[in-house]
């Protein structure tokens, strides 16, 4: 087949869900086309079958706002036309899926159907598509795509709850690829950040209000009280800044680095002891699955599609949102011994192995054939 996969090129999961899945099937001989603002970071050498085409919006004076969404628009029917596209598979609706769609319509006057996959993944629908200034526009992209997908049951549930949806939403979720986390030797790494065996948490996030990341600051502090740790939080967003300022205040800074945006976060998180994504909702939790396919045991809340992620007392430890204390106590009931760590290790490794891009890749190419059937 000849796919064209439209997504957010920055480092955030919707960008690695679309990127890594059009290098799965690039590798199973489909011919991608990626048609984004950027070269998708996970994207840093173009293999066989896969193709990049710039989205490149240009600023004239007049615009206050550059219209992103009309250049994409032409860009996709450019692609769709000249490389004989089969069909499109956007993720993140807003605005992928109405670019695609008015692509859609501009096509077929041309006599070329092309038809279009949208694949919700979480802000898209709980925060800012719900929002009146889109919800018009949202609930009627998704209407008029020709198959829809979401991450988790919650989103389903939330995108059923919040839009008068019409087409069925099948749930395909989101998955890792176990060889990119092959365990590797970072005992230097590990030992520069911990240089007396502290135990190293970790949180990894774009800093928005939405993950919740005082809260990892707080926790922190509890486990802190207990037992010699470390923090280091990966990324960099608007919270950050009062992160740092409350970690000055709470005093725990001195033990605590912000490495700011890594590329290659498995390069990274296995030099976790634990993991905290204490997020108000997670519509499916990427990170969180990263962090236990290198073997590192997850502290979460049970907001969301975590749940269907986590597996409780297992992987780690899922607690109400805002629940510090119990996240600290949780986190110390892991930690508290090496024979307690590695128990939890293996359950976090053996439930995210779940989640194999080998099991998932099917489910889009069986919905794939059944959308070009039609
Ligand atoms: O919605 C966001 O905050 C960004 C988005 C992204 O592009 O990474 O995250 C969402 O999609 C991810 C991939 O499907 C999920 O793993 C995240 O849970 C989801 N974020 C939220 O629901 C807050």
């Amino acid at each position: 087949m000849r796919i064209g996969i439209v997504c957010y090129p920055t480092i955030g999961g919707s960008g690695v869900v679309a990127t890594e899945l059009g290098k799965a099937l690039a590798a199973k001989g489909h011919k991608i086309h990626f048609i984004t603002y950027d070269q998708p970071v996970r994207l840093s050498e173009l293999g066989t079958n896969m193709f990049y085409h710039e989205v490149m919006v240009s600023q004239y004076p007049l615009f206050q706002y550059t219209p992103y969404e009309l250049v994409l628009t032409s860009k996709l029917v450019d692609v769709v036309k000249h490389e004989k596209l089969d069909l499109l598979h956007v993720h993140y609706a807003i605005p992928h899926a109405s670019a695609a769609y008015m692509a859609q319509q501009i096509l077929k006057q041309q006599g070329i159907n092309i038809p279009f996959i949208t694949t919700l993944h979480g802000t898209d629908i709980t925060l800012v598509g719900k929002d009146p200034s889109f919800e018009p526009v949202i609930t009627f992209s998704i209407n008029n795509s020709d198959a829809v997908t979401a991450v988790s049951e919650n989103l389903k549930g939330d995108t059923l709850r919040y839009f008068d949806v019409k087409p069925e939403i099948q749930v395909i979720p989101n998955f890792i690829c176990p060889e990119r986390h092959q365990k590797r030797d970072n005992a230097q790494l590990k030992k520069s950040y911990a240089p007396n065996g502290e135990r190293i948490i970790m949180h990894m996030s774009n800093f928005r209000p939405v993950k919740r990341v005082y809260d990892v600051v707080k926790t922190f502090a509890l486990i802190q009280e207990k037992i010699p740790a470390k923090m280091i939080f990966v990324g960099d967003g608007p919270d950050r800044f009062s992160a740092e300022k409350v970690s000055r205040e709470l005093g725990t800074c001195k033990d605590t680095i912000f490495l700011g945006k890594v590329k290659d976060v498995e390069e990274v998180i296995d030099i976790a002891d634990l993991f905290i994504l204490p997020s108000q909702t997670e519509s499916f939790g990427l990170a969180a699955l990263e962090a236990m396919i290198s073997r590192v045991p997850v502290i979460t809340t049970n907001a969301g599609g975590l749940p269907e992620v986590m597996e409780q007392g297992v992987s780690g430890f899922m607690s109400n949102v805002g629940d510090t204390e119990g996240m600290a106590k949780n986190a110390l009931d892991i930690l508290k011994n090496e024979e307690s760590l590695a128990r939890f290790r293996a359950g976090a490794f053996k439930q995210a192995n779940k989640f194999d891009i080998k099991n998932i890749l099917p489910q889009y190419e069986e919905l794939y054939a059944k959308v070009l059937a039609k």
